[in-house]
């Protein structure tokens, strides 16, 4: 193999080794997901070692029997599924794969890397036009992610990418989207977040964009508007936007920014009225128009903007970097995701230096967020979902009951959760705003190190069954430090009773109508979730019941799930679904709603899980399997999916099993499951499975994995009739 993964305690980074030729795929419209080819043959070939090659070994091994015929079939899919998935495990104990899916973030590395002069090399540069050409559609435009529909997001965005890789614009490829910009009639029909870029790149004036007014840091906190109580991921981002703004930062005019200028519109650049396009939006990238509100204070920061106070400003900037020195430092400059990475690096470029060691720090950590499979590299959405996969991997595996057999793999996966917790507060993070971060987990590593409700959940409840059914010793993850991520927890619950996802809801819901970015929705506040909740109460509710901790802020504790269970309670709507916001959809949600009722006590026949199993079974599809299309999220209606998938039939069955559901549709579901598995016991990536912002699609490779896993096991688990 040409190119390799290389993985330190989480962190992911690909090496090129050695010329290869070129691979080429065959590009799927249908399905343009990777199915994360090349660090999954790799990881097989050097890892697979099946623990019982033959059928017959298995009494040798404790692995119980069956008589009934479908059982049986089970624990050989359970164990075949295991032996590859194993064998994906990385040394440090996470599983890595491919967390791509949107289309709109490898531009801005591609933007800051011309304009900052930094360099990829030139294999990666060969893999990123690949990647981008993959997924180029046949209107020879891209979406806003990989199976979307067009967008002037994706289009623009992209277009400028390939060329800035060096791609001539006589390449027939590039001729037709460049054709579909036109049509379209031209860039300033992209959105506001597309147009930032533009400017950044000097193939737009700043006239172009709203302001993107510095000032708003300086009002009093108390206001609702104040920008410190926006969700964190928007607030990471328009802090480092702000001071680009502030600055007004555009890269060298270069002849091929003077021929993009050319390019990108339908009339001649010099005589475009930029400002008059402030607003203009393609109808095809339209999910969260501006609001009447957004519309009237544009009109009063813009025309602050033109007569902007000096000292203001310039006490404006000052915050402004301080706060992207200190997200950098906090981050090991991984930062909080691929948007604001890269915004704060340019911003740390013009403000530091090219030469300076922060942007050097910088430039380090540019390759934690590129993934390589066969459809080319890209930028990742995170730098990894390392312990999401991770937590979530231990539980499906010891739900087979067959733990015993993966000692090695099991152990070695409890040294990632060891080493991905977060010990410590970050630095003056009152200053900064941030909550605590002591005891919480993170989403990938402990070097990006900002905790997450669930995926602190999710870490305590894969280290507490860690430590019940294995004989992990001694327990690298003390009393003291689930005592911090439970504290955690707890410091974290919402006035609702909900959970939100890295912080408490700061600000009221009708903020969102502030939301200036019109491609996403629910990016001003952050929430309370069901999936969220879900988790967290199912964590207390385990670390409630060891006897060591069994009084440890028991009446808090109580409390908290009591009114975790009532906040998940009050968001079924009437057909019995719960709506999920990070995953397809309405499976996925209901699935989470159902494990914290029944993990409390909530009664099978209560009404909650009977509206809510009468809900799945009436999706069930005549090949045994659900399938939900990624536009359930979009349209926060259930939309089906074309085939039955997968992913969405573990989650069905995992909650009709919890529900005591008809048994006949749970043994459809679970045959559904067996008759897709490969030979080698992965099963085939099929449609994408995650979301954020109702709009923005993301994989999630080892879902595939993961919960087939976990719903045959449960399968087993609850099937009672064991020779
Ligand atoms: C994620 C990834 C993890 C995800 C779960 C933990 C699975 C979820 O249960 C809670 C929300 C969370 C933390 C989440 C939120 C939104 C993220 C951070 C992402 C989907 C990964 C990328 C996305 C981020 C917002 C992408 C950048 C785009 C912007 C609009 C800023």
């Amino acid at each position: 193999m040409a190119w390799r993964l290389i993985c330190d305690r989480g962190r992911q980074l690909w090496r090129y080794f050695q010329d290869e030729p070129a691979v080429s795929i065959d590009y799927d419209e249908e399905n343009p997901n990777s199915s994360d080819k090349i660090y999954r043959e790799s990881a097989f070939q050097q890892n697979y070692k099946p623990i019982c090659a033959d059928a017959d070994q298995y009494d040798k091994l404790r692995i119980p029997t069956f008589q009934e015929e479908l059982s049986a079939s089970v624990v050989k899919s359970i164990l075949s599924a295991v032996n590859y998935y194993s064998a994906l495990q990385a040394e440090d104990g996470h599983w890595p794969g491919d967390y791509g899916g949107p289309m709109f973030l490898l531009p801005g590395a591609v933007i800051t890397s011309y304009v900052t002069n930094f360099q990829f090399t030139e294999e990666q540069k060969y893999q990123l036009i690949r990647y981008l050409f993959n997924h180029q559609l046949p209107n020879g435009g891209w979406g806003t992610h990989i199976e979307n529909r067009s967008t002037m997001f994706g289009t623009v965005l992209n277009y400028i990418s390939l060329r800035l890789l060096g791609v001539p614009f006589t390449n027939e490829r590039l001729q037709k989207a460049h054709h579909f910009i036109q049509s379209e009639g031209g860039a300033m029909y992209a959105p506001s977040w597309a147009k930032f870029w533009l400017c950044v790149l000097g193939v737009m004036p700043w006239e172009g964009v709203n302001s993107l007014f510095p000032e708003l840091w300086l009002l009093p906190e108390w206001l609702p508007i104040h920008p410190s109580r926006y969700w964190c991921h928007c607030r990471m981002v328009y802090v480092p936007m702000s001071y680009v703004y502030a600055e007004k930062i555009v890269g060298e005019i270069t002849p091929l920014v003077r021929e993009l200028r050319k390019e990108l519109y339908v009339e001649k650049y010099e005589s475009i009225d930029f400002t008059k396009h402030r607003n203009s939006i393609s109808a095809l990238d339209l999910y969260y128009p501006q609001t009447a509100l957004l519309k009237v204070l544009n009109f009063c920061t813009n025309t602050y903007e033109t007569v902007h106070i000096r000292q203001l400003r310039d006490k404006a900037r000052e915050f402004l970097i301080n706060y992207i020195e200190a997200e950098d430092e906090h981050t090991n400059y991984v930062n909080i995701g691929p948007v604001n990475k890269f915004i704060n690096m340019l911003s740390i470029w013009y403000a530091k230096g090219r030469d300076s060691k922060q942007f050097h720090q910088h430039l380090t950590r540019v390759d934690d967020y590129l993934w390589l499979s066969e459809d080319g590299m890209k930028i990742q959405g995170y730098n990894g979902s390392q312990l999401w996969d991770t937590a979530f991997s231990i539980q499906a595996i010891l739900e087979t009951g067959l733990g015993h057999l993966y000692n090695k793999c099991l152990s070695s996966a409890y040294y990632y959760l060891d080493i991905s917790q977060v010990l410590e507060d970050v630095k003056d993070y009152v200053k900064f705003y941030r909550h605590i971060s002591k005891g919480g987990w993170p989403f990938s590593t402990r070097d990006h190190g900002w905790p997450i409700t669930d995926c602190t959940a999710e870490g305590i409840k894969a280290t507490l069954l860690l430590h019940e059914q294995m004989s992990i010793s001694p327990h690298r993850i003390s009393s003291d430090r689930l005592e911090d991520a439970v504290n955690f927890l707890l410091s974290i619950q919402n006035k609702d009773g909900g959970w939100a996802t890295y912080e408490l809801q700061r600000s009221t819901a009708w903020i969102e109508l502030l939301n200036p970015a019109e491609v996403f929705q629910g990016i001003m506040v952050d929430y309370s979730y069901t999936e969220c909740t879900s988790a967290c109460v199912q964590a207390l509710w385990k670390f409630r019941a060891q006897s060591y901790f069994a009084n440890h802020r028991r009446k808090e504790i109580d409390d908290a799930i009591q009114r975790g269970i009532e906040f998940i309670k009050g968001k079924q709507r009437p057909d019995g679904s719960w709506y999920g916001s990070w995953a397809v959809c309405f499976t996925y949600g209901t699935w989470f709603a159902i494990e914290a009722l029944i993990t409390v006590g909530e009664s099978p026949n209560s009404k909650f899980i009977q509206r809510a199993v009468q809900f799945l079974l009436s999706k069930q599809n005549a090949d045994g399997g659900w399938g939900e299309s990624y536009l359930s999220c979009v349209h926060k209606t259930y939309v089906p999916h074309k085939h039955s998938q997968v992913v969405n039939t573990a989650w069905a069955v995992l909650s009709l099993i919890l529900a005591k559901a008809d048994n006949s549709a749970i043994r459809r579901g679970v045959q559904f499951l067996l008759k897709k598995q490969c030979a080698n016991g992965d099963w085939n990536q099929e449609a994408i499975s995650g979301v954020f912002n109702g709009n923005c699609m993301i994989s999630y490779t080892n879902y595939r994995n993961i919960f087939p896993i976990w719903a045959l096991g449960r399968y087993i688990k609850y099937s009672c009739n064991h020779s």
